[in-house]
């Protein structure tokens, strides 16, 4: 009796584990704003280096690292006054940063890698998700509504 308990123990064991092995990682994404107080800045590109940390504008990860695999993003625009929206991008080199058009106050969504699935405009207080495989490297989330990347409106998620 005492074996049959170890062997079942050890099944579920397994079970558990194989499970979490497949099973899809949750990410939420708090795309924000500090409403009438936004300075549309156009120095804070992930390829300016920039400090985030002025900026008016952003989005918020609940974690900024994830395993290789299925990721599912639940998007929020937190916003009271401004559409937002929110799209992965592969970034292969953090200090070259995303191909930037100055004419439109844009990212290059035709670049290669620019735009690898999205949430589309979400209006404010609206919510929206995605779900991507993703392979180990890193990618850009980010707003393209026009002036918003260039203000700061993009973080990072590490996939290992
Ligand atoms: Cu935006």
């Amino acid at each position: 009796m005492k074996n049959v308990m170890t062997a079942l123990v050890a099944l579920t064991f397994a079970a558990v584990l194989s499970t979490a092995a497949f099973a899809e990682t949750v990410i939420t994404a708090d795309l924000w704003d500090k409403g009438d107080n936004i300075d549309m800045v156009d120095n804070l590109k992930i390829q300016d280096n920039a400090d985030l940390s002025t900026a008016t504008m952003g989005i918020t990860l609940s974690q900024t690292t994830a395993p290789a695999g299925e990721i599912r993003f639940n998007a929020t625009n937190s916003s009271k006054i401004l559409v937002h929206e929110m799209v992965i991008a592969t970034l292969p080199d953090q200090a070259a940063g995303l191909v930037y058009l100055p004419d439109e106050l844009k990212v290059d969504e035709e670049a290669t890698g620019a735009n690898i699935g999205e949430v589309p405009e979400l209006e404010p207080g609206q919510t929206g998700s995605l779900s991507l495989t993703l392979a180990k490297g890193t990618y850009a989330i980010y707003c393209n509504i026009a002036g918003h990347y260039a203000a700061g409106m993009w973080t990072i998620l590490t996939v290992q």
